[in-house]
């Protein structure tokens, strides 16, 4: 994202691997001991540092005005799916992988209940991507009708 925004940056890598997410240093920034963080060293009030990808991906939206749009159902349509992906698909699928991959005890019960419920997910964000290209999105502009020029945040609509 700070890529398509177009904001300069340094990256820190972090090597879970080796449990460098609890080092003291990083949890002064991430308490949950999770990558992605950020620090903003040019915020207002002087350096501000934001742990979670959903608060990380709405903040870098709103300060570069890009992505999201600033206030209204657009941005309300928007945020539903973000907190949707960050509460649900990406957890059941991380505990699926837990439970069915990684853990060395192969839990039937654990293993039927996040493969059903990510089966659930899945099916939910597929049938949003038939009527949209994003799950964000709005439904895609007839072919025939003109591209109607807009916000940035408009433009992948
Ligand atoms: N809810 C968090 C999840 C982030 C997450 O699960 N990060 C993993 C790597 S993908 C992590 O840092 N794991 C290290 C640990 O659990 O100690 C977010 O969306 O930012």
């Amino acid at each position: 994202m700070l890529e398509e925004i177009g904001l300069a940056y340094e990256v820190k890598p972090v090597n879970i691997g080796k449990d460098e997410q609890f080092a003291p240093d990083f949890l002064a920034i991430s308490p949950n001991n999770k990558i992605p963080a950020i620090v903003d060293h040019d915020a207002p009030g002087g350096p501000l540092a934001i742990f979670e990808s959903a608060a990380i991906l709405t903040y870098l939206a709103d300060k570069s005005g890009q992505l999201l749009a600033p206030s209204g159902p657009q941005r309300w349509k928007a945020l539903k799916w973000l907190a949707w992906q960050v509460g649900g698909l990406g957890p059941m699928l991380g505990q699926l992988n837990f439970f069915a991959k990684r853990s060395p005890d192969k839990a039937p019960l654990a293993i039927e209940r996040f493969t059903d419920e990510s089966k659930r997910l899945l099916k939910v964000m597929a049938g949003r991507l038939d009527s949209v290209p994003y799950l964000r999105a709005m439904p895609t502009r007839s072919p025939t009708s003109p591209a109607t020029p807009g916000p940035r945040w408009r433009s992948r609509c």
